[in-house]
């Protein structure tokens, strides 16, 4: 059951696809409180025992409870587990005790301020700072049922192309046709399997969106088909801001179409990106989004099938007016002369330019015709660049899926495009702080997720990389990125090459069944991630397991997440068979018992873990998503009673699946040995 409630006048952000009377009469559950500031609050008592699902991307563990999170989406350069913030707007939770099963959803694009047990421990305060905000309530009878719900009400997840589940290799810096060559040799020479590279803003000519450097870049359309002989895919950047300057046909049009957000004197607001000084697309009108959807058309004509948005919360290094006042703080401080004090303050003066809150409060959008200051409707702007994106794409080619990867989000973006979850750093805890946001990014309907695996920001370790890698074998998006001067981190580039290219090759045996069970999430508004409790709801172990993951309809993951670990605690919450991989061929099958396991997990090594009657399918496995054989495969599992497997199979790139027709029933029959070689035709 959804309830829907409404505070002041909500601004629409096409976040809800349902349509729900409003209720009248007292809300349930929360203490309603109007702050003299115009904000609302719903605070609620918490059970000793409750436990908060949800949130998305956010830092510190599966369960929210005990800490003080903000919506207010961010370019944040250091996922520290103070960062009240990241990139996304992910504004639906779940309380769960022994007396409550409850969903919140806070449909409201301004700042909301989640006080999770922070100021009390036995409180949640959640406020939605403008007053206005449409609050959805969701009661089922089960975890997975409000997140289902959810899904219903929020709307069907976005659909990638099966090559997307193929390993990408990113790097901030590749900077020509020619060394994307030869990162490709590399790893095609070894056999380390590989679907796409990503182009980051290098490519561009002096960072300018829509175009490429004509000597790095002589003939793109023929480069891609090259790359698509070999079936490799170019995956392009896109940022959100556009560069002042005539000539430059985006900056021209979008000039002509008068479709920049304004200042509050009509004129063009102007901030500091990658490209220098840029205007900024308002993506919350139709008509921006037409235009700007209709951009991406020359790099699709070339035979481009697959798009990361970035720097879309907006991120701003600084507007004419901020490096005005930082300057003119300087000259204050000259003038009056500098002691120690000051120099602190002209220090902030200029760290402080970018992201400035105050810039955020300069300009507007244009929302039904009327002018709204950006921070009202900040935490749309990602989403409304992700629409404006699958907007275009759904013109230029409405049968097909093509591939889209946004930074910034909000719920509603999760129908057009996966995200990344952002500039992490090649640090253990960031492994495994990736592992916790996942459940929260699937229930929010974001199921194409993945992070930067080895790490984005800092130098990696071999083990390190290897560890993500593990994980990455099971994230839906699985992408080794790194930033411009840290180490080098294609698998190529180590000594431990050959361990890295059998843990790739773990995905491509794998790639069918994930694929499988990732489209049956999404057609059937599931999970593909969740929390155990999800699974095993009267565990009461279960519930507070933070670093294990229900994966599909039948299996469990449990990285390794801490250096120099020669194994790790599983807590299995049935018996199950263990699968523990070093390689898409070799792996050895150890069925276990319900309980606590310490288990050994050498380097190279990594575990899924099925439950009974239910199967894992390998495939033979290949360098390329294109390459594999997905008619024959070896059936892993504990089979006692007879079962069905639901092969999910399609073209790998229609835009309207049919689920039922794709689904081919593999039965299973009781058998004692725990893998068998089928044929499914
Ligand atoms: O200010 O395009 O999160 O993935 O490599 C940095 C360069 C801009 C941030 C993205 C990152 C990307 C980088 N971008």
């Amino acid at each position: 059951m959804i309830r829907k409630y409404t505070f002041g006048t909500p601004l629409p952000t096409d976040a809800v696809v349902m349509r729900l009377p409003v209720q009248s009469g007292p809300v349930p559950y929360f203490d309603v409180r109007n702050g003299e500031d115009g904000s609302v609050s719903f605070s609620l008592a918490l059970h000793p025992e409750e436990v908060i699902f949800g949130l998305g991307q956010a830092v510190r563990g599966v369960d929210k409870r005990g800490h003080r999170y903000e919506s207010w989406n961010s370019d944040v350069f250091n996922h520290t587990e103070s960062q009240p913030s990241l990139y996304g707007s992910h504004n639906f939770i779940i309380f769960f005790s022994p007396e409550r099963m409850l969903g919140v959803f806070l449909d409201e694009p301004g700042r909301i301020i989640w006080d999770l047990g922070y100021t009390r421990c036995d409180e949640a305060v959640i406020t939605s700072v403008s007053g206005c905000l449409d609050l959805f309530l969701i009661e089922e009878d089960s975890l997975t049922g409000i997140a289902h719900a959810f899904r219903g009400l929020t709307g069907r997840s976005y659909l990638p192309p099966r090559w997307a589940f193929g390993y990408i290799q990113s790097r901030w810096g590749y900077a020509s046709e020619q060394e994307i060559r030869t990162v490709v040799s590399e790893h095609r020479k070894r056999h380390i399997p590989l679907d796409a590279v990503c182009l980051d803003i290098d490519y561009m000519v002096d960072f300018k969106n829509f175009t490429w450097k004509p000597d790095a870049f002589p003939d793109l359309r023929q480069f891609q088909s090259e790359m698509k002989e070999d079936h490799l895919r170019l995956v392009p950047i896109i940022d959100a801001g556009i560069k002042v300057e005539e000539g430059y046909a985006p900056y021209d049009t979008g000039k002509a179409g008068d479709f920049f957000c304004k200042k509050e004197d009509g004129s063009d607001f102007v901030a500091a990106v990658w490209p220098g000084r840029c205007c900024f697309p308002d993506f919350l009108r139709e008509d921006a989004r037409r235009w700007f959807g209709d951009l991406y058309r020359p790099l699709l004509e070339a035979g481009i099938e697959g798009f990361w948005n970035d720097m879309n919360e907006p991120a701003l290094f600084y507007s004419d007016e901020g490096l005005a006042d930082a300057f003119a703080t300087a000259d204050r401080i000259r003038a009056g002369g500098v002691d120690y004090e000051e120099t602190w303050w002209l220090k902030d003066a200029f760290n402080g330019m970018a992201n400035n809150p105050e810039d955020y409060r300069r300009f507007y959008h244009l929302v039904g015709g009327k002018p709204v200051r950006h921070d009202r409707v900040h935490n749309l702007y990602g989403a409304g660049m992700t629409k404006a994106t699958a907007e275009g794409f759904r013109r230029f080619s409405p049968g097909e899926r093509l591939l889209l990867f946004s930074r910034s989000s909000y719920i509603g973006a999760h129908r057009d495009g996966g995200i990344w979850q952002g500039d992490n750093f090649s640090w253990w805890s960031h492994l495994k702080m990736a592992v916790q946001m996942l459940p929260g990014l699937n229930l929010c309907g974001f199921l194409y997720t993945g992070c930067d695996l080895g790490g984005f920001g800092c130098d990696v370790t071999e083990d390190l990389l290897e560890r993500f890698l593990q994980l990455g074998v099971f994230t839906p998006l699985m992408r080794n990125h790194s930033a411009l001067h840290t180490r080098e981190q294609e698998i190529y580039r180590f000594s431990s090459w050959e361990t890295m290219r059998d843990t790739v090759s773990v995905r491509y045996a794998l790639l069918p069944y994930l694929y499988s069970e990732f489209m049956k999430a999404a057609l059937r508004d599931g999970m593909y991630f969740r929390p155990l409790v999800f699974d095993y709801p009267g565990d009461p172990r279960a519930v507070h397991i933070q670093d294990q993951l229900m994966l599909g309809e039948g299996c469990m993951i449990a990285p390794v997440y801490e250096q120099n670990a020669a194994g790790r605690y599983v807590y299995l919450p049935e018996d199950m068979l263990m699968i523990r991989f070093r390689s898409g061929q070799d792996y050895d099958l150890v069925p276990l018992e319900k309980g606590d396991h310490w288990i050994p997990f050498a380097p190279g090594e990594f575990p899924l873990f099925v439950k009974k009657n239910r199967a894992v399918l390998l495939c033979s496995g290949g360098e390329s998503s294109e390459l594999l054989d997905d008619a024959r495969f070896t059936v892993l599992g504990q089979i006692e009673r007879e079962s069905v497997y639901e092969l999910y199979r399609d073209d790998g790139r229609t835009a309207a699946p049919d689920l039922e027709n794709s689904l081919t029933k593999v039965v299973l029959s009781p058998s004692a040995s725990l893998q068998t070689v089928r044929d499914i035709p």
